[in-house]
């Protein structure tokens, strides 16, 4: 398996959460989401994914891009510690919990949308950390509640679930933004919790071989 990865890329980050959950390799290859005015926009990535995005997956030849799917596809294939329980509410709420990230927060604060902001729009940086703050406190204080009969030391349980590998991206882009998340008491002591952890701790940005 290859996995299309940036280290700062939170939707790469799930994926990367993910594969080590489960105990899975993949060849990491770096694209190098800023150098050469943004290797996703190369034509050679372009025909692994179309969307110019990371992170793509390519197990045997099969090209996967989007990470929830990546995910679900890894699930379904490999089923040993699953990020998805049986129980179709509690896999219903996870999924919810998740797309609030992957659907709602993540996408309108992603590069290309915070390089639109400054080059198109022209939009000063205090602007445009305005507004990510804006967004992402919106969305947290939404994840916050989502948690609300959350009691483990996971999201939803005591088990790491699809949930997890969306939250802790999410968290540590928050904090390069430096956003308080100690006023989300549920969140902050899962985000400790994780980082705790290895195959979170071999997912970090921080510990990939392409890091700055
Ligand atoms: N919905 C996609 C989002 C992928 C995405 O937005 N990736 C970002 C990095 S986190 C990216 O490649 N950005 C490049 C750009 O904005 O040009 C997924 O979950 O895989």
């Amino acid at each position: 398996m290859k996995l299309y990865s940036y280290f700062r890329s939170s939707a790469a980050y799930r994926v990367r959460i993910g594969l080590n959950l489960k105990g899975l390799n993949a060849d990491v290859l770096p694209v190098h989401l800023v150098k050469d005015g943004g290797q996703q926009h190369a034509p050679a990535y372009q025909a692994i994914n179309p969307n110019e995005l990371v992170p793509a997956l390519d197990d045997d030849g099969f090209i996967l891009t989007q990470s929830l799917s990546i995910l679900e596809y890894l699930d379904e294939v490999h089923p040993e510690t699953a990020l998805l329980p049986q129980d179709p509410k509690q896999r219903a709420l996870i999924r919810a919990f998740s797309q609030s990230i992957a659907c709602d927060i993540h996408p309108i604060n992603n590069l290309r949308v915070l390089q639109y902001l400054s080059n198109e729009l022209q939009i000063s940086d205090e602007q445009k950390s305005a507004w990510y703050r804006h967004w992402v406190e919106l969305g947290l204080k939404g994840l916050e509640a989502q948690l609300k009969d959350s009691n483990g030391k996971f999201c939803f349980g005591d088990q790491a679930t699809l949930a997890d590998c969306c939250l802790i991206p999410q968290i540590y882009n928050a904090l390069r933004f430096n956003i308080d998340v100690s006023v989300y008491p549920k969140i902050h002591a899962i985000y400790q919790h994780c980082l705790s952890l290895a195959p979170f701790q071999h997912a970090a940005p921080e510990n990939q071989a392409d890091a700055a």
